[in-house]
């Protein structure tokens, strides 16, 4: 067991997904059995609470490998020598606000907590922004702890996207998700991203040495290319965009346990490496024609050797895909100029 352990804060962490996260962060599921963690609960005084009461069952827990937990409401005691920033805590869309509003709401939390992390921060940390509008909070905390920590230190979860998409490909296919590779989340955390299937492959589909193409495996299932595309188009895509709805109006409440999963599987495959492609916004340099300096959900990799995610370049994109990447950027671009417009960036 490594020595000295990893920090890792986690805001709003009397929330919701911030106590679906820290159990199994504790437990090892996110760094490994290996590396030991200190964890920094950030909240807000309303809800100091709840975390000292989550707090209290880690204790109980006794995890071999929590070194440690502190709850506070100070951003600089929080995010002090943290490796890993879990940025949960958001200020939600309620009845009648404008996404004016949401923006400035929001830019007063995550520009704050950007400071801080440019402040008090280990060099080397790394930054997942959960906390809604995802993409460009991201943007807003970058831009408020540059120059200290570079931009591309922050990152946005779309991967509860990415593994909604598998999870409805596995069911129509009747095969494990685990069968099925390389889907991309192109895009913003919204309604507008785009889950795209046309580089998916099943990994070991019937012998086939570089596996089956999804596209393929689709239109043997459904009955046809055509068929494969209605269903891509009318069933498939607005499903997976929409799930967090469907959700909510299932289960009466919103994702949680499995938005803490895909944070986790999020920084675990950024720090431990990825098994073929997935999906995270990250910090564009104009790849894919995606104006620079945005965050944007991209096709990544990572090797595990701290580096981080990686965008994998040079993918086909024909021109419906193209069209739907580019709509869900301009909703990006539009965001990135109300924050600009409130004085933020
Ligand atoms: P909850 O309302 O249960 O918890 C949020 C917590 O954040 C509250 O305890 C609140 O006191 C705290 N908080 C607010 N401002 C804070 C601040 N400045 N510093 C520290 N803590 C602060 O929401 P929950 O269900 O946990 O969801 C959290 C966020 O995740 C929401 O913004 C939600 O929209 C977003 N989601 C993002 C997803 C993604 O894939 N990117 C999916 C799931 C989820 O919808």
């Amino acid at each position: 067991m490594a020595s000295e352990p990893t920090t890792v804060t986690i805001t709003g962490a009397g929330g919701q997904i911030g106590y679906a996260l820290m159990f199994r962060i504790a437990a090892g599921d996110m760094l490994g059995p290996d590396r030991p963690v200190r964890l920094r609960l950030l909240e807000i005084p309303q809800g100091m609470r709840s975390a000292d009461g989550a707090a209290l069952e880690l204790q109980d827990c006794a995890f071999p490998l929590l070194h440690d937990v502190e709850v506070t409401d100070d951003p600089l005691t929080a995010f002090n020598g943290t490796r890993i920033a879990m940025l949960v805590g958001a200020r939600p869309r309620t009845a009648g606000m404008e996404r004016a509003d949401l923006l400035a709401a929001n830019a007063g939390i995550f520009g704050p907590q950007g400071d801080a992390i440019g402040a008090v921060a280990d060099d080397d940390v790394r930054v997942v922004v959960v906390g809604n509008p995802a993409n460009t909070n991201a943007l807003i905390a970058a831009a408020a702890a540059s120059p200290d920590v570079p931009a591309d230190r922050f990152t946005a979860l779309t991967r509860l996207d990415h593994n909604r998409a598998v999870g409805q490909l596995a069911e129509v296919l009747q095969v494990g998700p685990g069968e099925i590779a390389d889907v991309v989340i192109w895009g913003n955390h919204s309604a507008s991203q785009f889950p795209d299937v046309s580089h998916a492959t099943l990994r070991q589909a019937r012998g086939r040495e570089n596996g089956m193409p999804v596209l393929d495996a689709l239109a043997e299932r459904l009955g046809g290319r055509e068929a494969a595309t209605a269903w891509l188009d009318e069933v498939f895509i607005p499903r997976v965009a929409q799930r967090g709805a469907e959700i909510i109006d299932v289960r009466g409440s919103s994702s949680v346990a499995s938005a803490a999963n895909a944070a986790i599987d999020h920084v675990r495959d950024e720090q431990l490496g990825t098994r073929g492609v997935t999906s995270a916004a990250v910090l564009s340099r104009g790849e894919y024609g995606v104006p620079e300096g945005l965050v944007c959900s991209f096709p990544v990799t990572s090797r595990g050797d701290g580096e981080g995610y990686r965008i994998v370049e040079g993918l086909e994109v024909d021109d419906r895909a193209r069209g739907r990447i580019e709509a869900s950027v301009a909703e990006l671009v539009a965001e990135r100029d109300a924050v600009r417009d409130l004085g933020v960036l």
